[in-house]
């Protein structure tokens, strides 16, 4: 079966838009991405996206929303797949995929939190949850030993945004998770990784977090 025409709707600090992007380069994959602005989208991009949100994964003509379901998609249409064949260790795996999506939404919780009492609570969830998962890791360099897989795809963008963040601020968020951060390390000196994002990434990101009545902004190095 040829391969469908696939374009990827984006925005370039999206960490669920380059979880797709990962999985698309990983396999290989020729694929188109279109930024939007997400404070102006385009018509069009309502009615593709019911949740209005990237990423949006447009397959020929048709519309695939929500990460997760796109980077399953890809999955399925490769030729090998980033999940392990058995039922329950794939069932396991993205159990995890879950408990870093919560890691994620407090990690926004922390980067706009304006009272201290907000901040302090997401950056505390944070690190528990790095703890939960410095217990749970049992391999290296990535999550399931030697293989990229697709835990690795749903994480690495949680923990370039973990890393970008404690490199302009006084946040260490790893400092009881040292088995996690060598796994981070590893996820973002993959190839596919690496080429996931725009060449000023991290200018960019760093001009977005740079918001004066943040608690973040006090931590500023
Ligand atoms: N659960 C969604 C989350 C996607 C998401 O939150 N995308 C953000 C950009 S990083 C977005 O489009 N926000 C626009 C909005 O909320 O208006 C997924 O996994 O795709």
């Amino acid at each position: 079966m040829p391969q469908p025409k696939l374009k990827l709707v984006s925005f370039s600090l999206c960490p669920y838009v380059q979880r797709a992007r990962i999985t698309l380069l990983e396999n290989n994959l020729e694929h188109e991405v279109e930024f939007i602005d997400l404070d102006m989208p385009p018509d069009w991009f309502f009615d593709v996206s019911p949740l209005e949100k990237v990423p949006v994964l447009l397959v020929d003509e048709e519309a695939v929303f929500e990460s997760m379901v796109i980077c399953d998609y890809i999955d399925e249409i490769s030729p090998s797949s980033l999940y392990p064949d058995d039922p329950l260790l794939k069932a396991q795996h993205r159990a995890w995929i879950a408990l870093g999506d919560s890691v994620l939404s407090m990690v926004y919780e922390l980067m706009f939190a304006t009272e201290q009492s907000r901040f302090k609570q997401a950056k505390g969830t944070i690190i528990d949850r790095l703890d939960v998962l410095e217990e749970e890791l049992k391999a290296d360099p990535f999550y399931a030993g030697q293989q990229f897989a697709m835990v690795d795809v749903a994480y690495a963008p949680l923990f370039r945004y973990l890393i970008g963040i404690s490199s302009a601020y006084e946040v260490d968020f790893f400092a009881d998770s040292p088995k996690v951060l060598a796994w981070a390390k590893a996820c973002l000196d993959y190839p596919a990784v690496k080429k996931s994002v725009i060449d000023n990434y991290q200018t960019e990101f760093l001009a977005y977090l740079d918001r004066p009545d943040t608690v973040l902004a006090t931590l500023k190095k």
